[in-house]
């Protein structure tokens, strides 16, 4: 890497978002750490798509993906795979009830889908293994925002066993689902978007011989890279007023790192994750973050005038001992939120109540559907597209139970529709929320329960450890 490495001091800092104060926490103060940037980067959020549309409630836009060489890390240039020409591609802001037209053109060498990860639509514009876009074609995705999905959502190719490749290359954009009425007041909001990748010498992107050592650690482990993003940038800053209010979109795009996500010297305050809102903000020390998954957080800018905090990812151990990294438990920094020397502000006040979900009635419930995830595959198999292994019809609610047999993590993602947790080895979940991401830690269980409303067709599910889904690891729901 690239950076100064230098010894930063810790500020005591403390800050709490609710009424209700926290201890101050302890963090891990290893000595070395990686500076904020010598000129402070801007984790300001991607650009947005534009909208060609002159029609009301239509967002027509214009994606293609190519080769295209940028700079991942300062002063060393990649051959990267990018929509549009960025690294993430740009950002799809839309709001519910809006028709959304997607122009889309491969400009790659290899077929390729977008994969609209979390979004309610129709199966030919799910950007599945089902309907790839070869090198050269175009093909339009559209659908329709329902009611309800404001939220936080991405994008990113689905092709037939290739991914990780893809993902890895620099393909995913994030979504930003407006609310038609946003019971959180307007506040600044911003859209990180956590990556990482492994590079060689020469700036190209590290991706292992088939058979070497380092692939069977990937394909054990899932690629993982000593580099971390938020937005294309290594250890960016984001400027914030004392007092002042931000709401973070935070999307993990990483092939297989699970993040766990503290903020030093503050509690986080979520108020969302796949599917939008909660019921009510939820304070927590630190959360994680598993593959595809996303949180909504507010910030505050509790630090006085000058001061700064880090957001970082603490350890967290997904792995079997075999393929562990030995540095699995160290803390990494991911960005700086430096406070401003302004005159501190009164902040914003947050409602106590965010909206109703309406649980999903077990009662209702027509099949119990049993999943069991072993190393690479999924009740002993590995996917076939020519093979259904859930058949249901629409309007059918369902419970999944979803169990993980062995000694690494395998988060658990559902194409089309958003379920919710019911129990998580029996313990009840504690608040409501849509999800499409569930991780299953190592030797766990989950329940969910899931309706499918409309949209027949054949649906992906799969483990979200991008290698692990590229070998197999993925079943077809068919929904009639
Ligand atoms: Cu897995």
């Amino acid at each position: 890497m690239a950076q100064r490495r230098s010894i930063i001091v810790l500020l005591a800092l403390s800050g709490s978002l609710g009424a209700v104060s926290a201890p101050a926490q302890s963090y891990n103060t290893s000595p070395l750490r990686v500076a904020p940037h010598p000129r402070p980067v801007d984790a300001s959020s991607p650009a947005v798509l534009v909208n060609v549309s002159k029609l009301p409630k239509t967002v027509e836009v214009s994606i293609t993906a190519a080769i295209t060489t940028l700079s991942m890390q300062p002063g060393v240039k990649s051959e990267t795979f990018a929509y549009n020409g960025q690294v993430p591609g740009p950002t799809l802001d839309v709001r519910e009830g809006d028709h959304v037209i997607v122009h889309f053109k491969n400009n790659l060498p290899e077929a390729t889908t977008i994969h609209w990860h979390g979004i309610h639509l129709p199966f030919d514009s799910d950007g599945s293994p089902y309907h790839p876009i070869a090198p050269g074609a175009t093909h339009d995705y559209e659908f329709t925002v329902h009611a309800g999905t404001a939220g936080t959502y991405w994008y990113h190719p689905h092709p037939d066993h290739r991914t990780g490749f893809a993902i890895g290359k620099g393909l995913y954009g994030g979504i930003i689902v407006r609310a038609a009425d946003d019971p959180l007041p307007a506040m600044p909001d911003k859209l990180l978007i956590l990556s990482d990748n492994r590079f060689l010498q020469d700036g190209a992107i590290d991706f292992p011989d088939a058979h070497s050592q380092h692939a069977i650690k990937d394909e054990s482990n899932g690629r993982e890279g000593p580099v971390l993003f938020v937005n294309g940038q290594v250890m960016p800053t984001i400027s914030i007023r004392s007092g002042e209010v931000q709401r973070w979109r935070i999307v993990n795009a990483s092939a297989g790192r699970i993040y766990r996500l503290s903020l030093t010297g503050h509690t986080l305050l979520q108020v969302g994750t796949d599917g939008g809102l909660f019921e009510k903000p939820i304070e927590m020390k630190d959360i994680l973050l598993t593959t595809g998954e996303r949180i909504e957080l507010l910030v505050r800018g509790s630090d006085a005038p000058g001061a700064h905090s880090v957001l970082q990812n603490l350890g967290y151990d997904r792995y079997v001992p075999q393929t562990r990294p030995l540095d699995w438990d160290t803390t990494r920094d991911l960005l700086t939120l430096q406070t401003t020397s302004e005159a501190p502000v009164i902040p914003v006040a947050i409602p106590a109540s965010l909206r109703k979900i309406i649980p999903l009635d077990t009662a209702k419930s027509t099949a119990v559907r049993t999943i069991v995830f072993s190393q690479g595959l999924i009740n002993g198999k590995t996917m076939d597209m020519t093979r259904v292994d859930v058949s249901t019809t629409v309007g059918a609610t369902e419970i999944w139970e979803i169990e993980n047999v062995v000694g690494m993590d395998h988060p658990f993602h559902l194409h089309g529709f958003q379920f919710q947790v019911l129990d998580r080895d029996g313990v009840p979940e504690k608040y409501r929320a849509w999800k499409d991401m569930l991780n299953i830690p190592k030797h766990s269980s989950a329940r969910i329960i899931v309706r499918y409303d409309d949209f027949p067709g054949k649906w992906m599910f799969h483990c979200h450890i991008l290698d692990h889904e590229d070998h197999g690891m993925m079943g077809v729901l068919e929904v009639k």
